[in-house]
């Protein structure tokens, strides 16, 4: 029989392990954009291929007109104004009423057997590395897409100091100055977030956008504003269009259902009604396409 001392110390520890669940349970609501944040560092179930992945592919259109962009005044650094004398914003990318630097992505979503896509952290052919340079005091690419701890590197192709600052709301703070010709610096992001924004302390005007994913199915629309993700598993999805158009970007959401081994479509807009009203823009049916219809 348990002494009356050994009871209250049983009581005490299931009392202090109710709590804990309960709080580690909060973190995981909310439907904010960094939906598929969690606990990183290639924690999650492994996929393994089973050859009925297949994909969902679209463009991405700009409804009107898309807004100018301005000529950038960059006569605070000489460097900058030799090697770009015409530097622009780079905000709409748009040519012949298509977006190109859209990031589009798997926000959620089920597989066929039931698992949540973000019960995953390990996928074949996860990307290994990406660049970000800074070239004509503008960064390349202006939009760019890693998994979570993907080394990102970053070079610097100007003969004048840049000094690159991540300011990411999931993941810390880095703010680190690089000289001309210094070696490349290399950074990775252990958390998902969408998207961090990237400036330079020294040139204003520098900005970039990086998304952190947990799996490899993102991608940044081509200048024909077109997209492809490839190796979905069969299921049910959310893919969000994201733009940096707006306060904090302006998101399109659609659902997608991929068929095994089929190739799904989804198109998205920006511009016109959808940047005057982003909460009212009507959710778009995806259509799908199964593989019996490609043959
Ligand atoms: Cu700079």
């Amino acid at each position: 029989m348990l002494s009356k001392n050994a009871r209250l110390w049983l009581g005490l520890i299931a009392i202090t392990s109710l709590l804990s669940l309960a709080s580690s349970c909060s973190k995981g609501g909310g439907d904010d954009a960094n939906d598929n944040t969690g606990p990183t560092e290639g924690a999650g179930k492994t996929y393994t291929a089973k050859n009925n992945e297949g994909t969902i592919s679209g463009v991405v259109s700009y409804n009107g007109t898309a807004p100018e962009n301005k000529k950038i005044d960059t006569s605070a650094d000489s460097a900058c104004t030799s090697k770009s004398p015409d530097l622009k914003t780079d905000e709409w990318v748009v040519a012949d009423g298509k977006i190109a630097n859209a990031y589009v992505y798997i926000k959620d979503g089920t597989l066929a057997d039931g698992s949540k896509i973000g019960d995953y952290g390990k996928w074949p052919n996860m990307p290994a590395s990406a660049t970000l340079d800074q070239n004509g005091c503008h960064y390349h690419p202006h939009v760019l897409g890693v998994v979570v701890n993907e080394p990102i590197s970053i070079t610097n192709s100007d003969p004048t100091q840049h000094n690159v600052h991540f300011t990411p709301k999931n993941n810390p703070d880095w703010n680190q100055g690089q000289a001309n010709g210094a070696p490349a610096l290399v950074h990775k992001l252990a958390r998902a977030e969408v998207l961090v924004p990237v400036k330079c302390n020294q040139h204003p005007w520098m900005k970039a956008y990086i998304a952190v994913s947990k799996h490899p199915f993102f991608a940044i629309t081509e200048k024909d504003g077109s997209y492809s993700l490839k190796g979905v598993p069969p299921g049910k999805y959310t893919v969000v269009a994201w733009h940096e158009g707006g306060a904090n970007g302006t998101e399109q959401k659609m659902d997608v259902t991929v068929a095994a081994s089929g190739a799904a479509k989804a198109d998205f807009t920006f511009g016109g009604t959808a940047m005057a009203q982003p909460g009212s823009w009507p959710m778009l049916e995806a259509i799908t396409f199964p593989t019996l219809h490609n043959h």
